[in-house]
């Protein structure tokens, strides 16, 4: 092929591949692929199809403003110039926030998992900062929190990175990383190739399941149970690690019995050496207490947090684990064998944020992995450093919605659309008026599409940034094109993942000019901010000074990074083993960020919100009836994130329809044919779906996935109506009624449905 070649990242996901593009001379991109020298060097089906993302006819091309009303079919969508698109919105953002309070706009993005936004986020939160919102609506309640916010419970921070490189047992829980990471997954091979060995915790048989040494398979929404049922065989069988659990985790803090609270004599936990009681100063190095904390200890009034665990874990015996969750004891027992061969580190994902038990399903993952004692050990989980970054905004969130409902939950991080959809139709806590979205899917990709968009009609102001006109987009005021990653710069400090990629940085010049008049969304974002009167928080509008201040602390500058298009290396150190052990200057240890400074097995702050304080499984059972009595889950495509990438030819061939894995016996039952259309319906409405009949998944689950809306003219392959029970949109049929009641998360993994043919 003739043209240039440019080196960048993909940033089409979040697995982030280097890559290298052709481009023609007059500017259009030919092809891209892999960079064999860069340190993320494996590429996908979706960042391969980047030159028809960019050059799609159905793109949006200019800025549009509605000119019917929000409840006709067509928006009737007029072109404007971005000068007074811009205007517009600043104006109208002002007028809101001077008569309701800047809480009553709400930004939002996609996910960064599946999308472009990781290169620009922060500088839209930083907008919603400045702007004076807490508000930022996410996905985090069911997509990322149980492994970032809510390992925070457990660790004081989000999960530490899976160290596969030096494990000898990788476990992998409810994650498909063989499609949703290209790069843990290549990972993930290269140590099994040197014989690791991978377990794998998964309802649905997957491309990682094929993989693994030993896959568990339990009932969706059961792992919690599951992971205690194999903590009581590693404390039962002696498998854990003494010394780390004694130092280094709050097992050896006694609990007062009656009140459930840590003991604590002037302020200072308390442990037994078995003869005497010790108050003990967990700011100090452990090894400096001049006691030998016992583990278990009983006495009238005070056991500690280990023994209250132990009795916990006991009560998931291997039969009554088999029972609810229909993993058989020899592989539970087979699963305890290899963890207690370390090292061990482990992942988790989306298999265990969507129920109504993510809170302690974290929970009970954590402790169940602090146990092995490898955590910040090599081979096990640990915590890279991430120097650079921007510098945060202090802002007031005690008044983010959902907060003061789940104080622990994922309103800590960002808000839930269904809190959204509440403000804005019942004025509860308080009004929303308007949206600026920055992409995103909500109806789509949340319950309840039909609330959605009710409260999207009410709205004062929606403004939505876009490639395309999704179902959510439809109801905007204005619609404004943005450019896609190939169109616009990046900036990354760390690829995460290993030493060998956090160190690596690299600033992604645009490969190709921004397509029709649109915009990079960091490009619209700063000049928002200047008509904001913002400017001086947003450079005076000047992205570049920006990713300087962003390089500050990277021992890199903006110009050396250009001058090295496909990334350069990193000085200096990520990675220190043991991090928690090192003393500091003033003779404090690092320790753990939780109120203990340990690994929390025991959580006060969960009893102190009305929680239990140990792990505990949340039965659902009850949950499935004679009307509803097969449980739907759904996951991901190799092919497209979440609801994008219908229209786009050479991936819809490779996945042409929605369709609905289904259990030979399930389908003998409820009538039900290979290839033949069936009717999936909840006690929230019906969709159309093909079958799929196949051991995919076991008797008694249904499997499918989200995001079915675009068509595919090319390919002749229609488009399915999101608010249509002749379509396919699995979050139509979904209820965000039920949900954690810590995280906040809704069961849309594990979800009471029934199928029935159609003709
Ligand atoms: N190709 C592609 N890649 C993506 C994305 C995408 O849309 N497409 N999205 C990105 C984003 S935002 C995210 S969050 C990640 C998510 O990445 P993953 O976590 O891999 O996503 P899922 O496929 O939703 O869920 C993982 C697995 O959980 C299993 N599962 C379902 N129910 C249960 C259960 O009750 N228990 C257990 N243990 N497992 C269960 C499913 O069968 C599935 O194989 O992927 C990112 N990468
Ligand atoms: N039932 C069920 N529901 C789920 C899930 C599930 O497994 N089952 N998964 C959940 C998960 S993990 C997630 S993360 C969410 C995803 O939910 P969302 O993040 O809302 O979904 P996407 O489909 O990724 O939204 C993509 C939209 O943003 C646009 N877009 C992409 N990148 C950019 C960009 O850089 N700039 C701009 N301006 N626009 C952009 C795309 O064109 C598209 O229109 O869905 C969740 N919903
Ligand atoms: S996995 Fe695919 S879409 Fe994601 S960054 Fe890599 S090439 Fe791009
Ligand atoms: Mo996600």
């Amino acid at each position: 092929m003739n043209g240039r070649t440019v080196h960048g990242y993909c940033a089409q996901c979040k697995a982030r591949c280097g890559s290298v593009a052709v481009v023609s001379e007059e500017d259009v991109l030919l092809s891209v692929r892999a960079d064999p020298d860069h340190p993320n060097h494996s590429f996908c089906v979706k960042g391969a199809a980047a030159p028809r993302f960019v050059h799609d006819p159905t793109r949006l091309r200019h800025p549009m403003r509605r000119t019917n009303p929000k409840t006709a079919a067509d928006p009737g969508w007029e072109r404007i110039g971005w000068d007074e698109a811009l205007t517009f919105v600043a104006r109208r953002m002002r007028e809101i926030a001077a008569a309701h309070g800047p809480e009553s706009v709400v930004f939002t993005r996609p996910a960064p998992g599946g999308s472009h936004a990781g290169d620009w986020s922060p500088f839209l939160d930083r907008l919603a900062a400045a702007f004076g919102t807490p508000n930022v609506m996410t996905t985090g309640h069911i997509c990322s929190w149980g492994r970032s916010g809510g390992a925070a419970h457990t660790f004081g921070g989000g999960l530490p990175t899976a160290h596969y490189e030096d494990a000898a047992t990788i476990l992998v829980w409810g994650h498909n990383p063989a499609v949703s990471n290209v790069q843990t997954w290549r990972r993930i091979q290269r140590a099994t190739r040197r014989g690791a060995r991978l377990v794998v915790v998964d309802p649905r048989a997957t491309g990682t399941t094929r993989r693994a040494d030993l896959w568990l398979r339990p009932r969706p929404g059961t792992d919690a149970a599951l992971a205690l049922g194999v903590t009581h065989l590693l404390l039962a069988r002696g498998y854990y690690d003494p010394e780390f659990v004694t130092w280094w985790t709050n097992g050896p803090f006694l609990v007062d019995t009656e009140t459930g609270r840590l003991l604590r004599r002037d302020g200072r936990f308390v442990v037994s050496d078995g003869s005497d009681e010790h108050a003990v100063d967990v700011e100090a190095d452990p090894s400096t207490w001049g006691v030998r904390p016992r583990l278990r200890v009983d006495r009238p009034g005070a056991r500690s947090a280990f023994s209250l665990l132990a009795e916990r874990a006991a009560r998931y015996d291997p039969e009554t684990v088999a029972r609810l969750t229909g993993v058989s004891e020899v592989d539970l027992g087979r699963l305890a064998d290899l963890l207690a061969n370390g090292p061990v580190c482990y992942d988790t994902y989306n298999g265990v944020e969507q129920h109504t038990d993510t809170a302690q399903t974290s929970r009970a993952l954590g402790v169940l992995y602090a146990l092995t004692g490898w955590l910040e050990s090599p081979g096990g989980n640990v915590t890279f450093s991430s120097p650079g970054g921007l510098p945060k905004l202090r802002t007031d969130s005690s008044r983010r919605l959902g907060l003061a409902d789940r104080p622990l939950g994922a309103p800590r991080n960002g808000v839930a659309a269904y809190d959204v959809y509440d403000a804005a139709l019942t004025g509860h806590p308080y009004p929303v008026h308007a949206l600026v979205a920055f992409g995103g899917n909500a109806l789509l990709q949340n319950g309840d599409t039909r609330r959605g968009a009710e409260a999207l009609r009410s709205l004062d102001l929606h403004v939505h940034v876009d490639m395309r006109e999704n179902p959510t987009a439809r109801f905007a005021d204005l619609l404004l094109p943005a450019s896609t990653p190939w169109e616009s710069p990046g900036l990354v400090t760390g690829f995460g993942g290993g030493p060998d990629t956090q160190t690596w940085a690299q600033y992604r010049a645009p490969v190709v000019p921004p397509q029709h008049e649109s915009r990079p969304d960091v490009e619209i974002l700063f000049d928002l901010a200047v008509r904001l009167g913002l400017g001086d928080q947003f450079w005076d509008g000047d992205v570049h000074a920006a990713y300087a201040a962003q390089l500050e602390g990277t021992g890199l500058t903006l110009d050396e990074l250009r001058a090295s298009p496909g990334g350069l290396r990193r000085p200096g150190r990520t990675l220190t083993y043991h991090r928690h052990t090192r003393v500091r200057g003033d003779g404090t240890v690092t320790g753990f960020a939780t109120p203990t400074r340990k690994v929390e097995l025991y959580s006060e702050a969960f009893l102190d919100a009305g929680h239990d304080p140990l792990p505990v499984h949340n039965d659902r059972s009850a949950a499935f009836t004679p009307e509803f009595p097969l449980t739907l889950t759904s996951a991901k495509l190799r092919q497209y994130t979440h609801s994008t990438g219908r229209s786009i030819p050479s991936l819809r061939t490779q996945a042409p329809e929605p369709f609905l894995e289904v259990h030979p016996d399930d389908a003998d039952t409820y009538g039900v044919h290979d290839g033949a259309m069936v009717r999936l319906a909840t006690a929230s409405g019906a969709i159309r779906l093909r079958a799929k009949v196949s051991t995919s998944v076991a008797a008694g689950v249904v499997a499918t996935q989200t995001g079915w809306w675009e068509a595919c003219e090319e390919l002749g392959l229609p488009g399915h109506d999101p608010f249509s029970a002749d379509g396919a949109n699995v979050n139509l049929i979904i209820s965000n009624a039920v949900r954690d009641p810590i995280s906040g998360s809704v069961p849309v993994k594990d979800y009471p449905c029934r199928i029935e043919p159609l003709p």
